[in-house]
């Protein structure tokens, strides 16, 4: 019996390939097929020399040994000393190194404390990595298998690579009862409960692959905190998972809960001025960094969404930080304070309310408090224009904060390559100190000279055998991290090795593959958001289309807030005859978006209120374009699908499957949103569907009437 199973087994790998879960993500190493680069890479790493002086270096021999074993069947030998002959040396720079094994003097300096050097003979025959430090040859030993795995050539090499930003972070938004806020892959990865006696080797396989791609800290809970985590059993819990991290350079931070002095200290205020109250935050650091001496620091959301924070004492964002920046600053901690605040007695646009509340306080925050940034002013939307506080603090660090989980992007079931979105956001001229000034400048510290600088995004991973839920998802986490790390890479690049670390090196694959990834935000974009139109799904749980929704306490937690359609015409005026929002940008910005006629298509319902009948660059008139915009998104989703369908041959049955089944999920879900978007705005526009168009089959009562209670996320 066993037998028979052991064959079928093997009659199942053989007929279908490799079966795979997802779980081992980019880190995959798949066996190079026998001939010459298969050869290369065994001699390779037939024997290689890393002298082991730190758990950082142990982790990088152990990832060349799982990595050679993988790609060549041969696991890499270490060799006992080095010697001018080993074929591969990985090694902190030093000058008896460079004399023994006959690295050619090199240039050291300027790789900081993260950077790297990967250098070859022309032969190909000999390789080194080095670096000022042992991260550094931890991250130069992963560029290195990213070059074996990515099939480049090993000849002549001459890398030298350095982070452009400081810190490099997800946001886990994970609460200590395990569900997820926001999650779709899920629950959380931490396992509080059995921590810290239990180490999952997802912890040990989480930091791997967040060091793979440079990722050097992790802010292990939710915004929304919880204050439970500052007390000392939990304590002993985050520092379990940082004694992990540690190896793998990557730093634990916490959400601090702005209120913690009175539910976990018995005082009765938080007041940031209160003396007793900074006490209280100062023996909260001492006793943190008794536990965890590289412990990164506190994320804070305050006073909004229902946050306490510093204005319920009357105090000031920057009283808040500063409080928490002075009882961190003795051991090297920082403070990220979040920009993301909107208040519900507040009639101003939300739009505005950040940047109204916190460029008032620009230098007035302490050394070590940066400001967090949403790469948009609203919240994470499929498309947003970039934020207006990029380049409107500058004597503050903005970190930026993207978003992986798609929280309005589909979620876990649409197939979204986010990179573009990232780039678009990074390369959006601020016209702060004039042209040039891009967001990525304003972010990386090289505009207004800050070396505390930083990028993060809200993670999407969890307890899914593959991490992320859609296996495409995962391309999301590896964009993150190699734009953190370089934002001058493409998005095409980004795409490019991680289908051939994740799927396949076949170009019969990767080029169609390549194509739907780099279309497929946008695509989204047409069959949810079209035009500017944004902040439109489902309240609550934000699954699916709710134009309609108009009943909400906060005025804007509704969809009508947004869209603001009427027989009129359709969008949100945020010009000087509208909430004059557009006034927060440079002069430079608002003269590209001010004027309706010559304004970003793709930002004009989110800025302008547009008549029904009016004509864009198309010819058509806006319903017309509304229309042909879902009709079109919908339509090229039915293309990533026999995309798909064609590249059958060079993936495993079992993911080419899953992403197959939720293809067609997502097209369902596009036919959704496009019926029920366009039945909802005709009764505005007061014009049908065209007739050439397939018509919806199902009633806007029908839409109006769906339920989600059990979304996952909310
Ligand atoms: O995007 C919204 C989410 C909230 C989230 C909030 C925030 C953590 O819907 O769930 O709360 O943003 O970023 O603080």
């Amino acid at each position: 019996m066993r037998k028979c199973l052991l064959l079928l087994l093997l009659v199942t790998i053989t007929l279908y390939g490799h079966t795979e879960n997802g779980y081992d993500l980019w880190l995959r190493y798949p066996r190079i097929p026998a001939g010459p680069y298969n050869n290369q890479v065994q001699q390779l790493t037939a024997s290689f020399y890393l002298p082991v002086t730190s758990p950082t270096l142990q982790a990088a021999r152990d990832e060349v040994q799982i990595g050679s074993r993988g790609l060549t069947g041969k696991m890499a030998k270490p060799a006992s000393k080095p010697h001018a002959h080993v074929p591969l040396l990985i090694a902190v720079y030093s000058p008896e190194m460079e004399k023994l094994t006959g690295i050619p003097p090199a240039d050291t300096t300027g790789l900081g404390e993260e950077g790297y050097l990967i250098y070859s003979n022309s032969a190909g025959t000999r390789l080194r990595i080095t670096a000022r430090t042992d991260k550094g040859v931890l991250y130069g030993t992963f560029h290195f298998l990213r070059l074996l795995q990515t099939r480049q050539s090993l000849e002549n090499l001459r890398i030298h690579s350095q982070p452009r930003l400081r810190l490099r972070l997800l946001n886990h938004w994970d609460n200590l009862d395990r569900t997820v806020e926001r999650g779709y892959a899920g629950f959380s990865i931490w396992n509080w409960h059995t921590l810290p006696s239990l180490i999952d080797q997802r912890y040990i396989d989480y930091a791997r692959a967040c060091a793979s791609v440079g990722i050097n800290g992790s802010v292990l809970t939710n915004v929304n905190a919880n204050a439970t985590i500052l007390t000392p059993a939990y304590l002993l819990k985050v520092k379990a998972l940082a004694d992990v991290f540690r190896p793998f350079g990557i730093k634990v931070y916490l959400t601090a809960r702005f209120s913690a002095p009175i539910e976990s200290g018995g005082l009765k205020t938080a007041d940031p001025l209160h003396e007793e109250v900074r006490q209280w935050w100062k023996n909260k650091a001492k006793e943190i960094y008794a536990l965890i001496p590289d412990f990164g620091g506190f994320l804070v959301k305050a006073n909004s969404e229902g946050q306490p924070g510093p204005q319920d004492y009357q105090r000031t964002h920057a009283d808040g930080a500063n409080m928490l920046g002075e009882a961190l600053a003795p051991h090297g901690g920082i403070v990220i304070w979040r920009a993301f605040v909107y208040a519900a007695e507040n009639p101003v646009d939300r739009h505005m309310q950040a940047y109204n509340d916190f460029v008032p306080l620009d230098g007035k925050f302490l050394p070590n408090v940066m400001v967090q940034v949403k790469n948009g002013a609203i919240d994470f939307m499929p498309r947003e224009p970039f934020h207006p506080l990029f380049g409107a603090m500058p004597k503050t660090p903005l970190m930026m904060e993207f978003q992986l989980t798609q929280e309005y992007l589909g979620q876990s079931t649409h197939l979204v390559y986010l990179a573009p979105l990232f780039k678009e956001t990074l390369e959006s001229d601020t016209w702060a100190k004039g042209k040039g000034s891009i967001v990525a400048k304003v972010i990386d510290g090289s505009l207004h000279s800050h070396s505390l600088n930083g990028m993060a995004a809200v993670a999407n991973t969890g307890n899914d055998i593959n991490w992320c839920g859609h296996p495409f998802a995962q391309a999301n986490w590896y964009a993150l991290g190699r734009l953190a790390w370089d934002h001058s890479l493409t998005s095409e690049q980004i795409a490019d090795e991680w289908l051939r670390m994740t799927f396949s090196n076949e170009k019969k694959f990767i080029n169609p593959v390549k194509k739907i990834m780099l279309e497929s935000r946008d695509i989204l974009v047409d069959y949810m958001n079209p035009l500017g139109l944004h902040h439109i799904m489902g309240t609550g749980h934000h699954y699916g289309p709710a134009p309609w929704v108009n009943d909400q306490r906060r005025p804007e937690w509704n969809p009508v807030y947004y869209h603001r359609a009427d027989s009129n015409g359709l969008g949100f005026n945020r010009t000087a005859t509208g909430s004059k929002a557009l006034a927060q940008y440079s002069p430079e910005v608002r003269a590209l978006w001010e004027d309706p006629a010559d304004c970003d298509e793709k930002y004009l319902l989110w800025f302008h209120h547009i008549p029904w009948q009016q004509q864009l660059s198309s010819g058509r008139n806006l319903w017309d374009e509304l229309v042909y915009r879902y009709y079109t998104g919908t339509a090229r989703v039915k293309t990533i699908q026999e995309t798909w369908n064609t590249v059958r041959p060079w993936v495993d049955r079992e993911r080419h499957e899953q992403v197959r089944q939720l293809l067609n999920i997502q097209y369902e879900e596009a036919v959704w949103w496009r019926n029920a978007c366009l039945l909802y705005f005709s009764g505005f526009s007061g014009r049908p569907i065209p007739g050439n168009f397939e018509q919806p089959d199902k009633t806007l009562d029908y839409y109006k009437s769906l339920r989600f209670p059990y979304a996952p996320g909310n």
